[in-house]
């Protein structure tokens, strides 16, 4: 088989979440004077808290004090922690359980990377912990996407070479934190392709004959 573990990224391959960080972002922002536009949306999947505020600002030519930026990251997680509470199972994407079975089943190890700090808090939400050998997320690593550190992490723990790991990503940090750690990566996305990504894929069963070759 042309590779041996599969690194799963969360927010928006697994699970809805991403349209619920840009939701507690716009809210968020509106709050402290940032006119929040969808079309940024691509560029902050993937970084982490603290950086999808400072690209932001820089998005919207806003300046805020130290405290005032204390405040916004505050805020921006109180409303997506709020948004998140009610998720369970039905909102796992389509077809995600199947095929880490099917991966499974066939000898692959898996494991999530992940950027988020609410990456373990939201795995037990929609009841899908079990189907991972190993959850790499933001509080057992430094530096989030785009640097490598995510998935190095998680193949470290699987033991699993780089170069037999596939990443599966719907944001360019994840893919090119794929790429920085040697990692080749399945970008998800029906709408976009990732010219810097190995595979460009529209449904997460695609991925299944991309391993098993
Ligand atoms: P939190 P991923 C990333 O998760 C999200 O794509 C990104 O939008 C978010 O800012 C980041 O997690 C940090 O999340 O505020 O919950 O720590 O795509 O790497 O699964
Ligand atoms: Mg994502």
């Amino acid at each position: 088989m042309k590779y041996e573990a599969v690194i799963f990224d969360l927010d928006g391959v697994i699970v809805i979440t991403d349209s619920y960080h840009q939701k507690a972002w716009k809210i968020s922002a509106l709050e402290f004077g940032i006119d929040y536009k969808d079309e940024w949306e691509e560029e902050l999947k993937g970084l982490d808290r603290r950086e999808s505020m400072e690209r932001l600002l820089k998005l919207s030519e806003k300046l805020l004090s130290k405290e005032e930026k204390k405040k916004f990251l505050h805020r921006k997680n109180e409303l997506y922690l709020e948004l998140i509470e009610g998720l369970n199972e039905a909102v796992v994407m389509r077809g995600v359980k199947e095929t880490i079975i099917e991966l499974r089943k066939n000898g692959i190890k898996t494991a999530v990377g992940s950027t988020s700090k609410n990456a373990m808090r939201i795995l037990s939400l929609i009841g899908l912990t079990d189907l991972f050998d190993y959850v790499s997320y933001g509080e057992n690593i430094k530096k989030g996407k785009p640097e490598p550190e995510v998935f190095l992490n998680a193949a470290a723990h699987l033991k699993v070479s780089p170069s037999k790991c596939l990443v599966v990503e719907d944001g360019e940090a994840g893919v090119k934190a794929a790429n920085r750690a040697h990692m080749d990566c399945a970008y998800l996305s029906k709408k976009r392709r990732s010219p810097y990504a190995q595979y460009n894929i529209e449904i997460i069963e695609a991925i299944l004959p991309i391993v098993f070759s």
